[in-house]
């Protein structure tokens, strides 16, 4: 492992050795991207600075909601991973507190974007487009055609066969609903969840796990990140990936300091590390396919190519800010999930 020295950026390095250790010692780590990387950052910023850290995994708005709840008495230090719109949220919220991490030039200008965005409250960690995956070999089972479009998930032959996170919960879900609004307008967006509803046969809590379902063969057509369906391709699962037709949105996995942190120098410690490219490349020891914001980092061969997806022009100021958030899932809440299946 290289030493932290190394990949540590050079604020934090001098503003550990002021502060000096036993302030500097301790985080509490509130994570939203997938289980074994939140697993694998924590372990090795640990070995890397003998730090200890407390780590949970929640999805993305599940983790926004507790640090909303917490906000008395914040209890977590950092959050990193999930998607941008909740930490945009947070940092609108007066949640997360503002950081200029010296690590900064050593990122790609749409992880700057989104920390210019919110006054510097949040920051970009890597990025990743939405689409669907199915299981190759319940589709032929059940002599399913191959959907290629969203439009295409509304067709009665897919009842019961396709599943998403709920967008309460997931980051992944309200990247749905907020890109079908962007994509087919908000009537057309929600007249498009409405039919889609039809055919869900389950919300699951987690964004992921819909493709996890499919790889074990358990459920047909997942709607995730597309990297999210490459880990089960990978993984060896019959899954077939889904750049849908009639284009996309996408993410910018997002990272925030939270507001009055206990450990604020280990969470600024852990924010600079987290930029390194040493520290972004941890992703290919577990096959997390998003592609890094760190110019330097690795890009898995196996990551979807962002170049040629057609990718919508997403408007995270929107569909990122309080009040649009708010009112999307309330919308979706009384006129899409109480609808009869
Ligand atoms: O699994 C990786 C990933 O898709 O998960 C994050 C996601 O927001 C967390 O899951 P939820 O959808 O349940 O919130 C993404 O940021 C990330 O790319």
């Amino acid at each position: 492992m290289t030493s932290f020295k190394a990949m540590l950026g050079a604020s934090a390095i001098a503003l550990m050795a002021t502060t000096g250790a036993a302030q500097a010692d301790k985080l509490t780590f509130y994570c939203s991207a997938q289980e074994d990387w939140c697993q694998l950052m924590a372990n090795s910023f640990q070995d890397a600075t003998g730090i200890d850290v407390a780590m949970t995994r929640k999805s993305s708005g599940e983790t926004f909601a507790q640090i909303k709840a917490e906000s008395s008495n914040p209890k977590g230090d950092i959050w990193w991973g999930g998607t941008g719109d909740p930490h945009l949220q947070a940092a609108e919220e007066g949640l997360t507190a503002e950081y200029m991490s010296p690590m900064r030039d050593q990122l790609h200008p749409w992880a700057i974007s989104q920390a210019e965005s919110a006054g510097n409250k949040t920051i970009g960690i890597y990025s990743g487009a939405l689409g669907y995956g199915y299981n190759t070999d319940l589709l032929a089972a059940n002599n399913l055609p191959e959907p290629a479009c969203w439009e295409d998930l509304l067709k009665p032959e897919y009842k019961g066969h396709v599943q998403m996170a709920n967008p309460n919960s997931s980051g992944t879900a309200y990247t749905t609903l907020a890109s079908m609004v962007q994509i087919f307008g908000e009537d057309g967006g929600f007249d498009f969840m409405k039919g889609l509803h039809a055919n869900i046969n389950q919300y699951t809590k987690s964004g992921s796990a819909p493709i996890k379902a499919a790889g074990r063969g358990e459920n047909t057509i997942g709607i995730v990140f597309m990297h999210d369906a490459v880990a089960q391709a990978v993984s060896g699962f019959p899954v077939k990936v889904v750049a849908p037709c009639e284009g996309t949105g996408y993410e910018i996995g997002s990272m925030s300091i939270i507001d009055g942190a206990r450990n604020m120098d280990s969470a600024k410690a852990f924010y600079d590390w987290a930029l390194s490219a040493e520290a972004q490349n941890l992703a290919l020891q577990v096959n997390a396919f998003q592609v890094p914001s760190n110019v330097g980092a690795e890009t898995s061969q196996s990551a979807p190519d962002m170049s040629t997806i057609k990718l919508i022009d997403y408007d995270f100021k929107t569909y990122g800010s309080s009040d649009e958030r708010k009112r999307l899932l309330k919308k979706w809440d009384d006129e899409v999930s109480i609808l009869p299946q």
